[in-house]
């Protein structure tokens, strides 16, 4: 497996409320939301709540982890709020993928997971948003979407209740597919089949820094975090572990800004 990420704040926000995290097992993108600060404390607190529960729990099946884990983020960033009344309100996406003998989805919000194959790029998650709900019940069209007044509106979101409703996929893959998780500061102004030709070819940090550009090209109207893996043999073979270095946005305590 080889993989690459990049985070960027864009050209029009002052924070990066983006996190993100890629070890070589587990991947994630969280794209948080909130005043004071609340945004970039809730992905990065999803985060951490998310990694412990998962260090705690190797034992249960990859998607129960997801499912639980995501849970334990929720839970983490909901006290995190109760016990700042400022940060009351904060939220965030959690789209996460575990390679460990398959590939495991597990996903809430507008942020995205895509697979690469051969060319071909497919949208492998559903984004929980108002205007998704709308092109996928006949109102609007696709195109229409992406300039709608209420794009940003998600309807599933970390740190709003305590319950969740998440979603949970096992991926069929090949070693050689790509994966790409993004926030919507990606696919919210570059195309699909855009990003499809960007990740295409070439090495897998020079693909992040494209798909980047990409987006501020078209204004960066939001921050824009992009993770890309390129399966290997872990995504057929029994799990192996033993993470092949580690790069991390989480813990917002002395969080370095790129
Ligand atoms: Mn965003």
């Amino acid at each position: 497996m080889r993989y690459a990420a990049l985070s960027d704040t864009g050209r029009v926000r002052e924070i990066n409320e983006d996190s993100y995290h890629a070890d070589g097992r587990l991947f994630i993108v969280a794209d948080g939301m909130g005043g004071h600060r609340g945004g970039e404390i809730a992905s990065a607190v999803a985060i951490d709540g998310f990694l412990s529960f998962e260090e705690e729990n190797r034992r249960l099946p990859p998607l129960r982890r997801l499912s639980e884990g995501i849970a334990a983020a929720n839970r983490a960033v909901l006290e995190m709020a109760e016990r700042n009344p400022e940060l009351e309100g904060m939220g965030t996406t959690f789209t996460t993928m575990l390679v460990e003998g398959g590939v495991f989805l597990g996903h809430v919000g507008d942020s995205r997971a895509y697979m690469w194959r051969d060319g071909d790029l497919r949208l492998v998650t559903r984004d929980h948003s108002l205007v998704e709900r709308m092109v996928r019940e006949g109102y609007i069209s696709p195109s229409e979407a992406r300039h709608h007044p209420q794009r940003n509106v998600i309807l599933r979101a970390l740190g709003i209740a305590g319950g969740l409703e998440i979603d949970l996929d096992e991926l069929d893959v090949r070693p050689g597919d790509r994966m790409l998780l993004c926030s919507d500061g990606l696919s919210g102004c570059v195309e699909d089949d855009e990003i499809e030709s960007m990740i295409s070819a070439g090495d897998l940090e020079a693909c992040c820094r494209s798909l980047v550009e990409a987006a501020n090209a078209r204004g960066g109207p939001d921050n824009i975090t992009v993770v890309l893996v390129e399966l290997g043999w872990e995504a057929e073979a029994e799990s192996r572990g033993g993470a092949v270095g580690e790069k991390s946005r989480r813990g917002f305590f002395g969080r370095r800004r790129a």
